[in-house]
């Protein structure tokens, strides 16, 4: 539910009852008794999916309400390694105005957090408590963090993530949160606070694990291009946050089929919920004449090489090990993708011999189709099948068929009227260089040479 107050503020209706706490508390002045012990606290809990206390903390002039305001509520899509930011509204725990107060790691009114596979709790004087946003906001912050089981993520036989429940001790509520729970493939995680006697305020959010996806930028590359290729796993880990490890990435093309393993790195990227920012991208160039070579940069930043043809396909491989159900713990999955490297050979023959809309052209074509086939072009068509001579090297024999540097005898066939009209929409930019290619390929095959 969304009201448009006539404050002017959007709130959904959690923020809209604290609203009214919070103006309550304004308009009445300070609030000197403790109400934690009452039938009607108006205790709140929020999960929000940015920092909401990010340089608003302890500042003047910044009011409770200005952070709650700031707070983007989020109950699901958190994965293994999310950090729940959470804000408390516990105005009677504001027990001195003048002071920072700070709650959950009182033994007796502790804040504890649940997941399928884990329990953490703040009881205990050494464990980072919720802390008061301002001397006198009774709005308290912290976060608990999920921190996975076990599991060796990127697949090369160590452990990445380690599980564990705890809470944080003598490092910064702010910076470094107040704990940990295990959390693995998928569930909910409660975070509790007991601000009274047997009297509890609880939230819960979901977490589970995404199939990744692998994408190219662009479909069609040139030999010149450099190209980036962008793993997204919303499940794997972020640099500075968890340890800096490689994601491995098998690139191939139908030249080199044997290819180049990759290292990606996250971009760091801490907007909003930093699992929801997930891109581990890599950049690597082509080559028609060099050896294939992988980047040696170990942060995955250099560029890698990749030997290619004209017209070949590139391929990506990687290996999601952290699937959603019904995937079990154990599965993995292949993410594949590709582009096609442009076969500029046929292209550019077809721009010699200017195919456009213009009649010329279309009796060119019909001049092309009267030539003569000679038997070499057929063993090279043959050898091109096979595998034997590579794209470049059938282009040329194909130039040279255009070239009408053929000697005539009797073998003539005729161009099918779909791949002059592949032609002409071509030259009119209706048609790709690859869909187009294609039908060149198709003429050469069946048009004009019979095997
Ligand atoms: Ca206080
Ligand atoms: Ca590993
Ligand atoms: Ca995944």
């Amino acid at each position: 539910m969304k009201i448009e107050l006539f404050y002017g503020f959007t709130l959904n209706s959690n923020k809209i009852i604290i609203f009214f706490i919070l103006s309550t508390v304004f308009i009445s002045g300070t609030i000197t008794t403790t109400v934690h012990a009452t039938e009607n606290p108006g205790i709140l809990m929020l999960f929000c999916g940015n920092n909401p206390i990010n340089n608003k903390y302890n500042v003047d002039g910044i009011s409770a309400g200005n952070i709650i305001e700031g707070c983007k509520e989020r109950l699901d899509g958190y994965s293994w390694g999310s950090r729940i930011y959470i804000l408390i509204y516990a105005p009677g725990w504001n027990t001195d105005p003048h002071k920072l107060d700070i709650i959950g790691n009182n033994p007796d009114n502790p804040i504890t957090a649940r997941s399928r596979e884990g329990y953490m709790s703040l009881e205990g004087d050494e464990c980072n408590g919720f802390i008061e946003t301002a001397p006198d906001h009774g709005l308290f912050f912290g976060s608990v963090k999920l921190s996975g089981v076990r599991m060796d993520i990127n697949g090369d036989g160590r452990p990445d993530v380690f599980g564990g429940n705890r809470c944080h001790k003598g490092n910064s509520i702010i910076d470094d949160g107040s704990g940990r729970v295990e959390a693995k493939q998928e569930g909910g995680v409660t975070v509790s606070f007991e601000y009274s006697k047997d009297k509890f305020i609880t939230k819960s959010a979901l977490y589970s694990w995404r199939e990744a996806t692998l994408e190219f930028d662009k479909t069609e590359y040139e030999i010149t291009d450099e190209i980036v290729l962008t793993l997204t796993d919303l499940d794997n880990l972020r640099w500075p946050f968890d340890d800096k490890i490689p994601y491995e990435i098998h690139i191939y093309s139908d030249t080199d089929t044997a290819g180049i393993l990759m290292d990606a790195y996250w971009i760091p990227n801490y907007k909003g919920i930093v699992q929801m920012n997930g891109h581990y991208p890599i950049k690597f160039n082509l080559t028609y004449e060099d050896e294939s070579e992988a980047s040696s940069n170990p942060f995955g930043e250099g560029s890698g090489l990749l030997r290619v043809s004209p017209g070949d396909a590139i391929y990506a491989k990687y290996v999601d090990r952290t699937l959603p159900r019904p995937n079990g713990v154990n599965d993995d999955k292949k993410i594949l993708a590709s582009a096609t490297v442009i076969n500029h050979s046929i292209v550019k023959i077809l721009e010699e011999y200017q195919i456009s809309e213009s009649v010329n052209d279309v009796k060119q074509i019909q001049n092309i189709s009267q030539n003569i086939v000679p038997d070499w072009i057929e063993e090279d068509t043959v050898l091109w099948l096979d595998g034997k001579i590579n794209d470049y090297e059938f282009a040329k024999c194909v130039r040279h068929l255009l070239d009408k540097k053929t000697s005539h005898d009797s073998n003539t066939t005729s161009i099918p009227i779909w791949v002059k009209n592949n032609a002409e929409w071509w030259s009119e930019g209706k048609i790709t260089n690859v869909e187009f290619t294609n039908s060149m390929e198709y003429l050469v095959l069946t048009g004009i040479i019979t095997i």
